[in-house]
Formats: structure tokens, sequence, C-alpha cells
């Protein structure tokens, strides 16, 4: 699984949820995928399922776990022509008003610093490929706020602010930017990890939603938007299941 190919793809957050199914379908799509994340096993195990990969043990949130992941990509031999920012979370639904502010921390330096320090460390080789796609997995909390939602919204409307940033100022060079923004994703480790492993509050995220996103959908759009010809830049894609009209629009069987 570690024979280069000529175009690669960086993920980060590969080790499970959108950003494994994303590396997956990188990989079917011809890709050769640079799987990024921090959990060894779970990467290894990943990228021996695929056909052509790299598994780079990495926190985003890190300078020199960074700066040796761009190291490792350059020294690939093909062109490195996107990059999915994937990495990032949520922790905790309290109010303001009794926010915890390492929660708070942790999503500003995983969603936010984190998708700016890969995107830096990797932005001169996507440029040196001549058609670089830079993909930031925002979210519809970085376009609407929510109760018990702060410390997620505000991060994620940095993240999206970050990406608009972006394309801005790499307007006239070959690298876009497109920004993907899900809403209701069902996946084993989002509504887990933001309730500090509560199986049963995550579960009541998604209780009587016929049917959530899965993984696979969200990777399927970033494919679609990475796979277009290179002078179509899809700004912004926002999706969401069809039961979820709006973010608190949600038609429930229960
Ligand atoms: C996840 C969407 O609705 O939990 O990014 O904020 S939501």
């Amino acid at each position: 699984p570690h024979a280069a190919t000529s175009r690669i793809a960086v993920v980060t957050g590969a080790s499970s949820g959108i950003g494994a199914a994303t590396a997956r379908q990188l990989d079917a799509s011809g890709f050769h995928v640079v799987a990024v994340a921090r959990r060894a096993d779970l990467l290894k195990s990943l990228v021996t399922s695929l056909s052509s990969a790299t598994a780079v043990v990495a926190d985003v949130t890190s300078d020199a776990d960074v700066s040796r992941l761009s190291e490792v990509v350059a020294g690939l031999d093909g062109s490195v022509e996107l990059l999915v920012n994937n990495a990032g979370g949520a922790l905790g639904a309290d109010p303001v008003e009794s926010a915890d502010l390492s929660d708070w921390q942790w999503m500003f330096d995983v969603n936010v610093l984190g998708t700016v320090r890969v995107t830096k460390a990797l932005l001169p080789l996507l440029e040196r490929s001549g058609r670089g796609t830079i993909v930031v997995l925002s979210s519809t909390a970085g376009l609407i706020v929510y109760e018990g939602g702060g410390g997620y919204t505000a991060a994620k409307h940095a993240q999206t602010a970050v990406a608009e940033t972006l394309r801005l100022e790499l307007n006239g060079r070959l690298v876009r930017v497109v920004e993907i923004d899900p809403g209701m994703v069902k996946t084993d480790e989002f509504a887990v990890k933001r309730f500090g492993g509560d199986a049963e509050q995550a579960a009541a995220v998604y209780a009587g939603v016929e049917f959530p996103l899965v993984a696979e959908d969200i990777a399927d759009c970033i494919v679609w938007t990475a796979t277009r010809p290179h002078h179509v830049n899809i700004d912004r894609l926002v999706v969401r299941p069809l039961a979820q009209a709006a973010q608190h629009k949600v038609h429930r069987v229960l």
C-alpha cells in the first residue's frame, strides 16, 4: 500500500468518520492518500485496507507534527493536489454562562488553528501542483448558532471565515478553496466525543431521525467537489439529511 501514484491527497482526521470514508473514496478514485490522524492503530488498519496510501501519525494542533507531515508529503513521488482539512470536532453543549474554557480552547485549536496550520504547511506543495484544492470541513454550525452550541458554533464560524478569507487571498493563483457544511451526520464518534462518552446523550441527537447523513454521504460530496474541472470552484456545499429542514427543524419518528 505504499507505492506512490501521481495524484496525492492529504486527509486529516482520517482515522474515523468522515475522514476515513473520504480516504477510502479518494483511494477508490485513484489518489495516493496521505492519511493523517493521532491514533496510529486505526490509521494503520485504514491504510492497509487501501490500495495506495501513506499513514502519518500527527496531531494537527502540533507545530512539530505538522512540519513533519509536510516533509513526508514533500518526499512522496507525485503532485500534491488535494488537502482535506477534516480533523475537528465538538466538546460539550453548555450554555455560554457555564462554558468550559478548556473545551472551547480545544475546539478552537483543532477546528480553526489546525486548519490554518496544515493549510500553511501544505500550500506551497498544493500550489506547485498547478491544480490544488483545499477542502475545509466546517459545519452548518459555521452558518447558524444554537443554544448550547456556543463553543462549537464560534469555532466553526471562525473556520468558515478562514476558508472565505483564504479564497480571496488565493484569487489568481491555482489553488481553489471549497467549504463543506454538513448538518446532521451520524458517525461513530462525533456525538459520543461531544458528550464525553455518554452514549445515551449521543444517541438522543439522532433519535427518531429517518435517516441522518452518514460519513460516506459527505465523503461523496468532498470527492465530487475535488474532481470537478479545476476552473470550477464549489465555494460552499450545505448538506443536510432530508429529515432536517433547518438546524432546529428535525422530523423525528418517536
Ligand atoms: C455538526 C452539526 O448540528 O451538531 O457539525 O452542530 S451540529
